[in-house]
């Protein structure tokens, strides 16, 4: 499956893993591109040196292209987006903001920049910036989201921009990602689908929480504080959505989630932790190895797209 994604970075399937805070790290970044995907490591709010050797150590799992995605409200962005360049990984995707001020530094360094946006907007203004590509991420995904669906978000980015475009948002398997080709996307990056692999060195509680979850089981909290965060609903949304709905402010509702995520993950506390899931994790039933997922992502896309020639 060629398209102008694996080509631009040299890699065998147009699939791309989510940059997942507590999740994404080398272990599962390295499964992903060893099985022809385009993993990443998360930064989401950790230290640069954490991050620099979570780079070190997937390098020594995969020689295949992976990449680092930057969670740009992070405290650390700064020193994390001069790591990247000093340690040369293929590709930077951003998230949560604007990267424009890091692109030149990442350029200089021979990286491929791509940021996620969630709006027509930013994609155009990225693009006269000289990003490579974009992921155009939709409503349906896990964690901190915008509020377009991919379904209509992609398109429109599509039409408004001449650089490659990654669809995600609501993909968990290969009817998603041919539809994500349909709406002329020239690949797929896709979470809550990886977090339910082997290789995810994730809580089995979580695991099994996105093997359970059903169609409605997901929950948007902070909707009203501008910081709206998807998860499975648990004791935790419930009691946040009614301190949300009295009016409770910002300070307060930010003190419920403090260290939520890593509780989750890391601890298995998926009642009064954060379960950061998308809408899909409905479509995700057993538990796979990376190298699995991938594979049947492309051979079942591959099967619906036969002779449409939207890749060679
Ligand atoms: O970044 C994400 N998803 C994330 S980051 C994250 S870390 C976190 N941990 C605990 C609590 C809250 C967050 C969890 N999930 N997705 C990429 C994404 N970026 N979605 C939406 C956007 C976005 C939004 C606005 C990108 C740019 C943007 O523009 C703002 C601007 O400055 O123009």
């Amino acid at each position: 499956m060629k398209t102008e994604i694996t080509r631009m970075l040299g890699i065998q399937y147009p699939i791309v893993q989510g940059g997942m805070a507590w999740v994404a790290e080398h272990h599962l970044a390295a499964a992903v591109s060893e099985a022809g995907g385009l993993g990443l490591i998360g930064a989401a709010n950790a230290p640069a040196d954490w991050v620099r050797e979570q780079i070190r150590a997937a390098k020594k799992l995969t020689d295949k292209p992976f990449g680092v995605n930057i969670m740009l409200m992070s405290p650390y962005a700064e020193e994390v987006a001069r790591v990247v360049a000093e340690e040369g990984v293929s590709v930077v995707t951003t998230g949560a903001g604007n990267p424009e001020k890091y692109m030149e530094m990442w350029k200089k360094a021979g990286i491929r920049v791509i940021p996620v946006v969630a709006s027509v907007a930013l994609a155009k203004r990225l693009e006269r910036c000289g990003v490579d590509a974009l992921v155009a991420e939709g409503t349906e995904s896990g964690g901190h989201i915008g509020e377009l669906t991919t379904m209509v978000l992609v398109p429109q980015v599509v039409d408004a921009v001449s650089i490659p475009v990654i669809a995600a948002g609501g993909i968990a398997d290969g009817r998603g990602v041919a539809a994500a080709f349909m709406l002329g996307a020239s690949g797929c990056q896709l979470g809550t689908r990886f977090v339910a692999t082997r290789e995810a060195v994730v809580h089995e509680k979580y695991k099994e929480c996105i093997l359970k979850a059903k169609d409605i089981d997901t929950k948007v909290t902070g909707r009203s504080t501008g910081h709206p965060v998807r998860c499975l609903r648990n004791q935790m949304t419930r009691e946040y959505l009614k301190l949300e709905a009295q009016g409770v402010d910002f300070e307060k509702l930010e003190l419920m989630t403090v260290g939520g995520l890593k509780r989750a993950v890391v601890d298995g506390d998926v009642e009064t932790g954060n379960v950061m899931a998308g809408q899909s994790a409905g479509l995700v039933k057993e538990i796979l190895t990376c190298k699995e997922v991938v594979e049947k992502l492309v051979s079942e896309a591959d099967a619906l797209m036969k002779g449409t020639g939207i890749y060679e």
